[in-house]
């Protein structure tokens, strides 16, 4: 069914067209967040480039070289201008690039990534939502730092790009470029954007949707990688201090654009783009998580005949599914169960029918024995008997023969 919507004309002010200011009074009270996470081998020049993207002096401790994996320490501030705070959280790679073997360097990252995606999904599917409240951490903008060599990307960057860029807004960034010469510089950006196109990294794009800065983002796509450089240091240019860095045969101004693009990586990542980002984040790379864990977990916006099925349906299916499986499995148990009793029992009447066999043989091998032994008996009594009989023989002999001599005496 077509929904016919009418343009209606007031006919005096009404007072609706203070709901932008309405909304930016709402969003200034709240306040912002903006999640930032630079990887980069240690000694990049992270830390150093952050305390000069927000003008301030963040961490103090330098991250060591030997540490034997990548962990992830995030530190977030609370940051005020004018009337605007802005809670800021900074993600650091600490030990990134430093093994010997850097195979699963991303793993670390990409972990952390997720885990931030999901903590914000178990707050959006509680009962108890307190999303308003709530400390979204997911990263709104990924600053990829690469070594200044000259030479174009190390594939360690490539996979790890490759791995992130469905998951996080990266933004790639030339470290220390004053340590690479200017015919280098433009070599090497063209290198490394080449590298990037044929292995199909997407890299964030500036927005040219909206009219207003259509214009100059456009012109900053073409400008990426941002060679950027930063410092602690501060120098007087005229009556200014200024952040530089300081060499034997000149200085670098951090914010002089003939020096390198610092200033615009300020403009398009803080001044111009960060509301876009942090839409990105939540419209593109959230969304997308969501909707693979949401589907590993079974859920689904259309049957497979194309009807469209609510969560309590899919709960419902989700819910007898796990009961015939559950009643599958019980019955496959107890099959199991009385197999095993059977097989159990003909084993024990073997056994017993065994035990039957070598018992009667037992008895047997017995009584022979025994019929031997009374054999024998009877064979030991019999030679007494004739024994006794032979010695009263010979006695009886004896006593007849002494009479008969006795008798011969008295007749002499
Ligand atoms: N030449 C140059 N050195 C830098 C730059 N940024 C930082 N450094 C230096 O590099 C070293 C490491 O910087 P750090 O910010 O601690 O690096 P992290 O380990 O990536 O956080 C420090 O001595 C910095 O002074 C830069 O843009 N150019
Ligand atoms: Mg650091």
């Amino acid at each position: 069914m077509e929904e016919k919507i009418r343009t209606q004309k007031l006919s005096g002010h009404v007072g609706f067209d203070s709901l932008p200011d309405q909304l930016v009074s709402k969003s200034t009270q709240s306040g912002f967040t903006f999640n930032i996470l630079c990887i980069g081998e240690t000694g990049m020049g992270k830390s150093t480039l952050m305390d000069t993207l927000f003008n301030t002096s963040f961490e103090a401790n330098p991250a060591p070289h030997s540490l034997p994996s990548v962990k992830l320490k995030s530190h977030t501030y609370e940051l005020q201008e004018s009337n605007v705070r802005l809670k800021l959280t900074i993600v650091d790679t600490v030990g990134y690039g430093d093994q010997i073997n850097k195979d699963d360097s991303f793993t670390a990252i990409v972990d952390y990534i997720d885990k931030q995606n999901d903590d914000y999904l178990q707050e959006e599917l509680k009962i108890k939502r307190s999303l308003s409240t709530y400390h979204d951490t997911r990263i709104h903008a990924c600053l990829y730092f690469i070594c200044p060599t000259g030479h174009g990307l190390k594939s360690i960057d490539l996979v790890c790009m490759k791995k992130l860029d469905s998951k996080v807004n990266i933004i790639p960034v030339i470290a220390k470029a004053d340590t690479i010469s200017k015919a280098e510089l433009t070599k090497f950006k063209q290198r490394i954007i080449q590298e990037v196109k044929s292995n199909s990294i997407q890299i964030y794009q500036f927005p040219t949707d909206d009219d207003t800065v259509a214009k100059t983002n456009t012109e900053m796509n073409n400008q990426i990688p941002f060679a950027v450089v930063g410092s602690t240091d501060f120098v007087r240019v005229g009556n200014k201090m200024v952040r530089a860095r300081q060499y034997p045969w000149g200085t670098v101004q951090v914010e002089n654009e003939s020096h390198c693009d610092f200033t615009k990586l300020r403009e398009m990542l803080i001044r111009t783009n960060m509301e876009d980002m942090r839409e990105v984040t939540h419209n593109r790379h959230y969304e997308l998580y969501r909707k693979k864990i949401l589907e590993t977990m079974g859920f689904t916006d259309m049957s497979e005949d194309n009807q469209p099925v609510s969560f309590q349906q899919t709960f419902e299916i989700k819910k007898s599914e796990h009961r015939e499986e559950l009643q599958r499995k019980e019955d496959e148990m107890r099959q199991t169960f009385v197999l095993r009793v059977k097989e159990k029992e003909t084993e024990l009447k073997e056994v017993e029918k065994e035990l039957y066999t070598k018992y009667d043989q037992l008895k047997r091998d017995h009584a022979e024995v025994k019929k031997s032994y009374e054999d024998k008996k009877k064979k030991i009594e019999d030679e007494k008997a004739e024994f006794q009989k032979r010695k009263q023989q010979i006695a009886n002999q004896q006593l007849s023969s002494n009479t008969l001599t006795l008798g011969k005496h008295r007749k002499k």
